[in-house]
């Protein structure tokens, strides 16, 4: 590094360009089937596609494009085979969406540990736009019939991770992507095409998708029944849970960061809800008695991810952070005292429930039940 690099001259810039040699942005790697995204490093709302979490069950596939089929068939006129270029041939669309995996903030049900960071409550959600051929355009293509209800949709890696969607859904919004945030789908989020359906949980989004079979019925896949069910306290599974409800986090500051002195901070986070748009973030500085209204920054889009900030003057006494988001529905995300009322502490997944910060006297933030 020279001291004055108005003294020598620049590096000119590469095909490829690479970050700064001072950033080291990272994803959490905890387990072989997952990457948290690192909600803690990265600015605004679109998460760089590196560094988007990861879902795989059986591993990340290498697929060759010019091999690449889309079958679809069951109940359809004509059962078709579309090619990666069939598919870009069609009239596209790119819309700005999160995804989220049912199991974001699991720990949480049972009592996440004081020192997790945002990026392990958190970090199995990312904001990207993608591009691609709606399923309507596709089943228009196809024809399908009016009994059809349900349909299958299968992926292509190991374990050929398949579920049971509604025909209703994959009509209204359902996506088969192939572009993500200006490039072609990384290969672990489905390269080279992939199914999204918006707000939905992230194990619906079928990657590297290879077939849509319509039926008149759910199929019943191992991963609705041996997964991806959550049980009730009654003793009985919900199955076929879809939607994802309005959640929000803190982001700065969170869990392991230390505020270095007391005066002007800025709370920030991002909300976002699987049913629309986000239209208020209340904050709260003491753990729930009061709370302030947040700014969102704009544009405020359905289904994404949506910053807020919330100025903040830390006056050096403990304090605990909480944010509160309402979405288009009127829906307001409960306390976790609520979830854990109406579900008990073994539902496993969804968990949409406020999370604190605690802020010591001596600024060391950790993670406090609220
Ligand atoms: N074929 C296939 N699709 C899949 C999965 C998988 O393991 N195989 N994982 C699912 C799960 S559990 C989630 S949360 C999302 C995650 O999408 P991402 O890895 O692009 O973030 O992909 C879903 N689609
Ligand atoms: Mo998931």
């Amino acid at each position: 590094m020279p001291d004055d690099p108005t003294k020598v001259p620049g590096v000119p810039p590469a095909p490829v360009g690479m970050r700064s040699p001072f950033e080291h942005p990272a994803r959490l790697t905890p387990a072989p089937v997952s990457a948290r995204t690192p909600l803690d490093q990265f600015y605004g709302t679109i998460t760089p596609s590196d560094l988007h979490f990861v879902l795989t069950r059986t591993g990340i596939p290498a697929i060759d494009p010019g091999r690449y089929r889309l079958l679809i068939h069951g109940m359809v006129d004509q059962p078709t085979s579309f090619s990666l270029d069939d598919l870009k041939r069609f009239p596209s669309v790119s819309r700005i969406m999160f995804l989220e995996c049912n199991g974001n903030t699991a720990d949480a049900w049972k009592g996440a540990k004081p020192d997790s960071t945002v990026q392990q409550l958190e970090g199995l959600t990312g904001t990207s736009e993608w591009t691609g051929v709606p399923v309507a355009t596709l089943f228009k293509e196809v024809g399908i019939d009016s009994g059809a209800a349900w349909a299958l949709a299968e992926g292509s890696d190991a374990g050929a991770l398949a579920r049971s969607i509604p025909v209703e859904k994959l009509l209204s919004d359902g996506l088969v992507a192939y572009g993500q945030n200006g490039e072609a789908l990384r290969p672990e989020q489905g390269y080279p095409a992939r199914l999204l359906l918006p707000g939905w949980i992230g194990n619906t989004n079928i990657k590297w998708l290879r077939r849509l079979k319509l039926g008149d019925q759910p199929f019943m896949t191992r991963y609705e029944t041996a997964q991806y069910t959550f049980s009730e306290p009654d003793g009985k599974s919900a199955q076929f849970a879809f939607v994802l409800e309005a959640k929000s986090a803190i982001i700065r500051p969170s869990g392991g960061m230390t505020i270095p002195e007391p005066g002007f901070w800025e709370v920030t986070g991002l909300a976002w809800s699987g049913r629309g748009r986000i239209t208020r973030v209340e904050v709260s500085a003491d753990g729930g008695q009061t709370w302030g209204e947040a700014e969102l920054q704009e544009p405020v889009l359905p289904i994404c991810h949506t910053r807020f900030r919330f100025p903040w003057v830390w006056d050096g006494s403990e304090a605990v952070l909480q944010s509160r988001a309402t979405d288009e529905t009127g829906y307001v995300q409960p306390a976790r005292s609520q979830l854990v009322a109406a579900r008990g502490t073994d539902f496993g997944g969804l968990f949409n429930g406020i999370i604190g910060w605690q802020v010591a006297a001596d600024g060391k933030v950790t993670y406090v039940e609220s």
